[in-house]
């Protein structure tokens, strides 16, 4: 299910387009972020993702983005696994891991429009973490958004 105002996207989304596959908002986990790595090998895994408004609709100020524990009230936190980076134009998300810096939280400072605003997500395991299907961390998008102003010229 879309979000009214913003969205995230998954599916190497193209930056300046519109393509990319909507990662749901509900709480359903539908369509989530999925990353496969191997913890006996202390694998990391990067993946592109984008943030693009409803037609109408920009955000202003800045926007963040980083991991937060879906259920604080158990013991593991599993967000420190995630980082974020801006893009740099990098060509795929190999060139991303080897070359961008992925921080706990991402600023964007850019108004973020209607076409996708590309950024770089990454998922670290630790060696010696047991197999799991780790399903305990989300990520949360702080921004505000407002509506466009739309100019019009009347001319007589
Ligand atoms: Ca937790």
């Amino acid at each position: 299910m879309a979000n009214a105002y913003i969205n995230l996207y998954k599916g190497n989304p193209t930056a300046g387009l519109v393509d990319g596959t909507l990662v749901s908002t509900d709480g359903a986990n539908t369509a989530p972020f999925t990353f496969t790595i191997d913890a006996s090998k202390g694998e990391s895994e990067v993946q592109k993702a984008a943030l693009r408004c409803e037609p109408g609709y920009l955000t202003t100020g800045n926007t963040t983005i980083s991991a937060y524990d879906i259920d604080t009230t158990d013991d593991s936190d599993h967000t420190n696994y995630w980082g974020f980076a801006a893009d740099n134009n990098y060509a795929d998300a190999n060139a991303a891991n080897a070359a961008a810096t992925f921080t706990p939280t991402l600023t964007i400072e850019d108004s973020i429009e209607v076409v996708n605003k590309v950024f770089w997500i990454k998922a670290s395991s630790t060696t010696g973490e047991p197999p799991q299907n780790d399903r305990t961390v989300g990520l949360e998008v702080k921004t505000i958004v407002t509506a466009a102003v739309v100019e019009e010229n009347y001319s007589s």
